[in-house]
């Protein structure tokens, strides 16, 4: 969830969209990198008022709407299928260059803006280097993706495994890259502005997060930053769910309530029109 920050800066101030209707074939599209990170968009898309609470707390359950791994669901936000990690990269490129198409044959009012989000598992994948080697050699500006940089994977450390410099790395295929706090509104908000205006490169933002934030033990201490927080249940960890929850101030006798001034928030965003029924596309 290291990523919520960009995602509520992202969808309440840059994505063009009609939140009241998700298939509006003029919008921006979003693609998940990793899978895992369902959650996160669930998330987001729970504040747009794509699932219902009873949804959210179904996460992961047999049939629910909420798969471990997002499954294509056009009506809630979901643009594509992931789990394998760096095919959501792949996807994000390939729909930058159907945009990019489209904008050459009909004009600039066609120029869409792709959306990637990925993780440390994402960026190592080899399949990620094709697609940010040709995004960079075609230069892509209009695909702009997060990297949720929080130095944790499965089961260890990311420097278990891998030394490069990734913003180097990215450079030398063509990118633009920017390094910011991956939790600072500001940070977000001047580097997806930039991400935007620029004309010749697709650009990387390296988000520096923190797995688990705000995760607490039982006797209060900080509990951020552990490999165990990558998929387990709060409270199967070294930290303890409902002083995590009132750490983060939430209702403990609530959690999946909105927080108020969230919710307020929210509505203007999204307003009161008539919405599509949520049904599977
Ligand atoms: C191609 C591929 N190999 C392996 C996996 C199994 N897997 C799931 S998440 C993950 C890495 C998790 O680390 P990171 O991407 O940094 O996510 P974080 O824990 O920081 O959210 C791996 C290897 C996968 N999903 N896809
Ligand atoms: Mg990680």
């Amino acid at each position: 969830m290291g990523g919520a920050d960009f995602m509520h800066i992202l969808y309440s101030e840059f994505f063009n969209y009609d939140p009241a209707d998700m298939h509006w074939p003029f919008r921006d599209r979003f693609f998940m990198d990793a899978g895992h990170l369902s959650t996160l968009m669930y998330a987001q898309y729970y504040l747009l008022g794509n699932y219902k609470k009873e949804d959210i707390a179904n996460f992961r359950q047999w049939e629910s709407v909420t798969p471990g791994h997002p499954e294509v669901d056009v009506a809630r936000g979901v643009e594509n299928t992931s789990g394998s990690l760096g095919q959501g990269h792949t996807m994000g490129v390939g729909a930058t260059i159907a945009a990019k198409f489209l904008q050459a044959r009909f004009g600039d009012w066609m120029n869409h803006k792709i959306y990637g989000f990925i993780s440390d598992g994402g960026v190592q994948e080899e399949i990620s280097q094709g697609a940010g080697r040709i995004a960079g050699h075609l230069g892509l500006n209009n695909f702009i993706m997060f990297y949720d940089a929080n130095d944790v994977q499965l089961s260890s450390k990311t420097d278990e495994v891998t030394s490069e410099d990734t913003a180097k790395k990215y450079e030398a295929w063509g990118w633009k890259v920017v390094t910011i706090d991956g939790h600072d509104h500001d940070q977000i908000r001047k580097a997806t502005a930039d991400a935007n205006a620029e004309t010749e490169k697709p650009t990387l933002i390296i988000g520096h997060t923190i797995m688990g934030k705000g995760c607490v033990t039982a006797d209060g201490e900080m509990y951020e930053g552990h490999t165990e927080l990558h998929g387990k249940p709060i409270g199967d960890t070294g930290a303890d769910y409902q002083k995590t929850l009132e750490n983060l101030g939430a209702d403990v006798d609530n959690p999946f309530e909105i927080f108020k001034s969230v919710a307020e928030y929210y509505e203007d965003i999204v307003g009161k029109k008539e919405r599509r029924p949520m049904q599977r596309s």
